[in-house]
């Protein structure tokens, strides 16, 4: 695989964490800038304190391998990520099954240190790896009339005990609109402090839209499809009520069955777990996505 962080040694490797971590997130806060035109989010972006990697590797929501949060990392191990091909299909104008590496190859990897918000009201801070999807779209080269992307995760049976026991229905789907799909800030990770995914955070690589509730950023994806249809996603066709097609990160929209007000911090203590929830999670630009939308209706 052609990940650059494969036989190379990285800023982790010889600076101790929270110094090389001061260091990137003023980093990915001046590419932000740059990428974004000077957007709000970079002074938020450095004010961050990401999460741990045992904290992102340990606490997780990734139902093949089992509801509970430490299923993932106790059951996720013998998922095998290499080799991996990923599906590229629909309004599309080169169409293909791509190995990670040749989708991976000529993208812009960047570090994106975002929040990161369940919809149960949990949240972190995770220093990503990735590249912006917009850029694999337009390789793809996106047809005229298509509306929306389709995502879809892999069904291992053989190593999902999640999948074994139709804990939900599978394959876990999920999807965007193409200008949400096509927004600076929604990326393809492939990597958290530089080195490559856990298999419970989603390896090889997973969709991360930040201002979104986490279920949005689905897991160890092989399939893409540009489409112009509204596509099904899993949780939406769990229970619609709870789950809107949507799902943006909205303070005042709270959950039928809880306030989405606040949150707790995971790993923020004792005394320091809870914190005010911001509209989008923390990212205004992307209100404009939404203009003239009854973002109650369309939750
Ligand atoms: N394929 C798949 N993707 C998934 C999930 C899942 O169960 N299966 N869970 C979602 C939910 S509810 C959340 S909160 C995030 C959790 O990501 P993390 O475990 O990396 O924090 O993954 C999302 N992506
Ligand atoms: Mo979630």
């Amino acid at each position: 695989m052609a990940h650059r962080w494969k036989n190379t040694f990285t800023h982790a490797d010889v600076t101790p964490e929270p110094l090389w971590l001061n260091r990137r997130a003023i980093l990915a806060g001046m590419a932000g800038a740059g990428a974004l035109g000077g957007v709000g989010s970079v002074a938020a972006q450095e004010a961050l304190e990401p999460n741990t990697w045992e904290q992102i590797t340990t606490y997780n929501n990734f139902y093949e391998f089992g509801t509970g949060k430490s299923d993932p990392s106790d059951n996720a191990g013998d998922m095998v990520t290499d080799p991996w091909e990923i599906t590229i299909d629909g309004m599309v104008d080169n169409p293909g099954t791509f190995s990670l590496a040749e989708l991976v190859d000529g993208m812009t990897m960047e570090e994106r240190l975002y929040r990161f918000r369940c919809v149960e009201a949990w949240a972190m801070v995770v220093p990503w790896n990735g590249f912006e999807l917009a850029d694999l779209l337009n390789r793809a080269g996106i047809q005229d009339g298509a509306t929306h992307v389709a995502f879809e995760t892999a069904v291992l049976p053989d190593v999902m005990p999640g999948v074994r026991r139709n804990v939900i229905e599978f394959p876990y789907v999920e999807g965007l609109r193409l200008d949400e799909a096509v927004h600076p800030l929604t990326i393809m990770a492939t990597g958290i402090y530089d080195r490559p995914l856990a298999n419970q955070s989603g390896a090889p690589i997973r969709l991360v839209v930040p201002w979104k509730y986490g279920f949005k950023s689905i897991k160890s994806i092989v399939k893409i499809t540009v489409t112009n249809e509204q596509p099904p996603t899993t949780w939406n066709k769990i229970n619609a009520r709870e789950y809107g097609f949507y799902s943006n990160v909205n303070p005042q929209v709270d959950h039928p069955r809880w306030s989405q007000a606040s949150h707790r911090v995971i790993g923020g203590g004792l005394f320091n777990s809870r914190e005010d929830t911001l509209m989008f999670n923390g990212y205004p630009e992307v209100a404009s996505l939404y203009e003239g939308m009854d973002l109650r209706e369309n939750y």
